[in-house]
């Protein structure tokens, strides 16, 4: 959450932007000597090159370094490492600590890859094309390479209008504009701002789509970047990295030319596959800043249970902390026995409790706050770029100080700190962790000389007379690097090459920790800066799993960087109570879900800032039941929206939790398959139906899981939707219908009242469902199945059903199940190593046009009665009640 009056600065800061950002003629760029390739040896899958300055220096933003060094690794059949660094300088690169890199010792022969790199040695450029159809996906012919020591620049011509999707985060569309269009990569405090500028996190992978099969390309820089996209022309899409540090470290991704999601698995190879999440963590969360005390947060919890709406888990923001300091609670408004017995009330009730926690520490020198006094006897904060004091900023304590996570002793710190504030004997026992402000956000206006004086000015608690204690000298140096960055040439607060980071003033070091910082392992913000919020992503999951061990964590972040997802999930920051909010945030958790490897995500439902109505409280409660992290969530001075305020809203919400309730363990088994090998958890439509072009730009419906298909209303006072459904059978989730468009094509969807979402089964799928009614995840996992068969055109379908005890990493033991239909029999497979306890209740054929003449369990005719046929909709009902502890079969005739 942000400081109201940072919407005030943010303003302002829109106002001086567009002066600050650099504008240049790419024609200029273009006219640069670039490179040529001398020493150019091949062996094996090894290509290496040294790259000289072709002719005079262009010096766009600095001097051209003379000469480079090239390596090409083809790590898998479908992965090529580009690598371009200056061999007499040691420049920094993202640390394999933060990022860790794939092992890429099963080398393989360029014959056998399904991409392949290509180069000419003068001027030097490189391609990479598909080994298949020889199709170039990446070139660099005619945009020569520009390496400068604050400037980096590499070009790709595309195919007109190309199909881009990533490059996260951001707030468009989900297939990328292409029109003289800028991505930055500065992570920032967003909020309140426009469209187009740069948010809390970075992920610099794209996905490109084209009717001839999808690829990837992944950029392992955390330096601050423009990446601009532009078909001007019309006669062709550029993309062209503007990058301000680091090094070129590209990973090439072959994808596949038949599914889309192929490159998603490969994705996953290189940052992670994403972490599993508690099986609770998918039932509802409810949360507010604003709750004034211990009895407030209580009658939320009494509320949602009088109005029967499922409540999981309730949260609490910085309200509940003494002056807005981290590790403490205020004791006159939330003491901490009375919310012990909250926490317990909960617990009791098999239901969860979440606290917010800042990375900033309120810098209180000999005042007795222990987590201030730990960290600086620990030396573990961010130094100034002398390295003699700690780096000053001004968040919601006043001012502050913040953990440097390269330091090695800053784990020990939080963990211990994690440990002993929310020690289940004697502090509060959350269940999970929720992390803000970690771009890190720094309220101090650029330049921030006085961080008390802005402080003081901005209201924040009690700016301190005393002054800071000399620090001790670090004591160690985490060996990220061999040598240490040099960047003593280098102007790292305003670089030559202004990116368009629209925080403030457009400095970089604006609203956040100086670019001159300095870590304990000798790097510095300039670089490092984009990793902040993930590094505290990763020490909040280590803190955590050292309270629990062996236990899965959620710990919801807000800013994130490419690999977040295998630790932490996140929520998309601070939006607004406003209909294009609702709209975005479908782009937004298919970027993250779909194509970033975050899964566990979602918006703040209802909307953060302003104030909500009933009719967008209502639609978003109901596309919210489709984010997987589902939470309501709401600021300060906003009018209080949960669920049961409103009559229609508390319907809306029971509706889409009951369907979201039944297909939990669906989507519980989709996190697993995507914890096991990236499959994604949500699609946008063209991941299934990569060959239709309609579906390419569609970000108003998409998949939850690979089956259903979600259509909502998202128009203010609209009640029908035109919804787009591609070539197959769908059925419809309440009444089973089917609908079939021959070719695909748009179907308007009307008279959708407030509390209906239009929800299709896509054929093709076999869904276990729970029965409905539960009120929370412990007592749904006590409902019986009933499987749902829902045949493609084809007449087959097929679906899976992952169940372990839900918290443990490795669980001891495990139940995998396969569903396969093919002539009108279902065959049910599996290992059922963790008891399922429950019964399968019935089993749903659709599509069933006709009364069967018998029906067949494991080859035993049945009973009639156990029979039900509905002509109308299709559906036939076989009543089994069995114990679901084996495989079986149902068939009919
Ligand atoms: C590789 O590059 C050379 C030089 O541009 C070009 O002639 C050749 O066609 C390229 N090969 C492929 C398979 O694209
Ligand atoms: C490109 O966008 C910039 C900034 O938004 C604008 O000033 C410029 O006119 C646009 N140029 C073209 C060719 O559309
Ligand atoms: C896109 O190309 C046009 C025409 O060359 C140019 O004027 C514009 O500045 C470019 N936009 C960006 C964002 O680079
Ligand atoms: C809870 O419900 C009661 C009765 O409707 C209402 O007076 C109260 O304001 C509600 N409190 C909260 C925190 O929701
Ligand atoms: C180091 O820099 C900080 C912040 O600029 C400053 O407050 C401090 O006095 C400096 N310390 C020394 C020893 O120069
Ligand atoms: C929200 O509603 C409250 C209470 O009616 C009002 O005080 C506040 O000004 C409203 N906020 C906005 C942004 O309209
Ligand atoms: C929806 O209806 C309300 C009440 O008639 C009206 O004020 C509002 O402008 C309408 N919104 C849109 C987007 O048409
Ligand atoms: C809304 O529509 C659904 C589905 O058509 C229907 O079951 C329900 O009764 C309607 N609700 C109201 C309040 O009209
Ligand atoms: C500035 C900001 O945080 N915007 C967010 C508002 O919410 C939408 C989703 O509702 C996000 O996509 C935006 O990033």
């Amino acid at each position: 959450m942000s400081l109201r009056a940072a919407l005030r600065f943010a303003l302002l800061g829109q106002l001086v932007l567009l002066s600050r950002a650099t504008v240049i003629d790419p024609a200029a760029l273009d006219a640069c000597p670039g490179y040529r390739a001398k020493n150019v040896f091949t062996f094996g899958p090894k290509l290496t090159a040294d790259l000289v300055l072709a002719g005079k220096a262009c010096n766009v933003f600095g001097p051209d370094i003379e000469q480079l060094k090239l390596e090409v690794t083809y790590e898998t059949t479908d992965r090529i490492h580009v690598k371009i660094t200056d061999p007499s300088d040691a420049r920094y690169e993202v640390p394999a600590s933060v990022l860790p890199r794939p092992h890429a010792d099963l080398l393989v022969s360029p014959h056998s890859a399904s991409i392949r790199f290509n180069y000419t040695t003068s001027p030097f450029s490189f391609s990479v094309y598909r080994a298949s159809t020889h199709e170039v996906l990446f070139s660099t012919a005619s945009h020569p390479i520009i390496f400068e020591p604050q400037y980096l620049r590499v070009k790709t011509d595309l195919p007109a209008n190309a199909n881009i999707y990533g490059l996260g985060e951001h707030t468009d569309t989900f297939r990328s504009p292409t029109n003289n269009y800028t991505r930055t990569m500065w992570s920032r405090d967003a909020y309140g701002v426009p469209t187009g500028t740069n948010l809390y996190g970075n992920h610099p992978i794209y996905y490109e789509h084209r009717t001839s099969g999808t690829h990837g390309v992944f950029l392992v820089n955390s330096n601050g970047m423009d990446i601009k996209i532009n078909d001007t022309e019309g006669s062709g899409t550029s993309l062209e990295y503007n990058v301000i540090g680091g090094v070129l470290d590209f990973y090439f991704l072959s994808g596949s030319e038949t599914d889309p999601t192929e490159v998603a698995r490969q994705y996953a190879e290189v940052v992670g596959v994403p972490a599993e999440v508690p099986y609770w963590s998918f039932g509802l969360h409810q949360c507010r800043f604003g709750y004034q005390n211990f009895v407030d947060v209580a009658n939320v919890i009494t509320n949602y249970s009088a109005a029967s709406i499922p409540l999981e888990t309730m949260w609490t923001d910085i309200d509940y902390m003494y002056k807005r300091r981290i590790f403490t609670v205020d004791p006159d408004y939330f003491p901490l026995s009375r919310m012990r017995e909250i926490v317990d009330y909960l617990h009791t009730h098999n239901q969860h409790f979440v606290l917010m926690t800042d990375p900033a520490v309120a810098y209180l020198p000999g005042q007795g706050y222990g987590p201030f006094d730990r960290g600086t006897s620990a030396d573990i904060w961010l130094k100034a770029a002398n390295g003699s004091s700690p780096f000053l900023g001004a968040v919601w304590p006043g001012v502050t100080v913040f953990p440097d996570w390269f330091n090695a002793k800053t784990q020990d710190y939080w963990t211990n700190e994690f440990k002993m504030f929310y020690s289940p004997d004697t502090g509060l026992d959350i269940d999970g962790a929720w992390i803000d402000m970690n771009e890190p956000s720094s309220f101090c206006n650029y330049p921030c000389t006085d961080p008390f004086e802005q402080a003081r000015e901005q209201d924040l608690p009690p700016a301190r007379t005393t002054l800071p204690p000399d620090p001790n000298t670090p004591i160690f140096g985490n060996a990220a690097l061999s040598k240490r960055v040099d960047h003593s040439h280098d102007d790292v607060q305003n670089p030559p090459y202004a990116i368009a980071n629209f925080a403030g003033s457009g400095a970089l070091s604006d609203k956040t920790a100086y670019t001159d910082a300095l870590h304990a392992n000798g790097l510095i913000e300039y670089d490092t800066h984009n990793l902040y919020g993930t590094m505290m992503s990763t020490a909040t999951h280590n803190a955590m799993l050292a309270r629990r061990p062996g236990q899965r964590t959620l710990v919801i972040t807000r800013s994130t960087f490419a690999g977040a997802g295998t630790r932490v999930g996140k929520w998309l920051g601070d939006n607004f109570s406003q209909w294009d909010h609702l709209r975005q945030s479908i782009s937004g958790i298919l970027g993250m879900a779909g194509v970033y490897h975050v899964p566990m995500v979602g918006a703040d439902i209802c909307g953060y800032a302003e104030n909500t109505t009933e009719t967008l409280c209502a639609r978003w409660a109901m596309v919210g039941a489709f984010y997987p992290f589902m939470r309501n969530h709401n600021a300060d001075t906003s009018i209080s929206q949960e669920f049961y305020r409103w009559p229609t809203v508390a319907q809306a919400a029971r509706n889409a939790l009951d369907i979201r309730y039944r297909l939990l363990d669906y989507i519980y088994t989709a996190f697993h398959q995507a914890h096991t090998d990236g499959t994604p958890v949500l699609n946008p439509l063209w991941y299934k139906f990569p060959k239709d072009a309609n579906t390419f730009g569609i970000d108003t419906q998409f998949f939850f899981g690979d089956a259903i298909l979600v259509s909502p209303v998202l128009e203010e006072n609209a009640t029908s939707v035109n919804a787009y459904f591609p070539d197959e059978a769908f059925y419809d989730f309440h009444d089973l219908s089917r609908t079939y468009v021959k070719g695909g094509g748009f179907v308007q969807l009307n008279d959708i009242n407030l509390t209906t979402i239009p929800v299709a089964i896509k054929g093709g799928a076999v869904l276990p469902l729970r029965a409905s009614g539960a009120m929370t995840t412990t007592e749904l996992r006590k409902t019986d199945f009933e499987i749902v068969i829902a045949p493609a055109l084809d007449g087959t379908a097929s679906g899976a059903l992952y169940f372990d005890d839900g918290v443990s990493i490795t669980p001891a033991t495990k139940t995998t199940v396969s569903f396969a239909f093919k002539h009108q029999t279902l065959t049910v497979k599996g290992t059922f190593g963790h008891p399922l306890g429950v019964n399968v209740a019935r089993v749903r054929f659709l599509d069933v046009q006709s009364a069967p003449r018998s029906v067949k369990v494991n080859g035993k005719t049945v009973e009639k009665s156990a029979i039900a046929h509905d002509a109308q909709a299709g559906v036939l009902d076989v009543t089994l009640n069995t114990p679901f502890t084996r495989g079986f079969t149902v068939e009919y005739q």
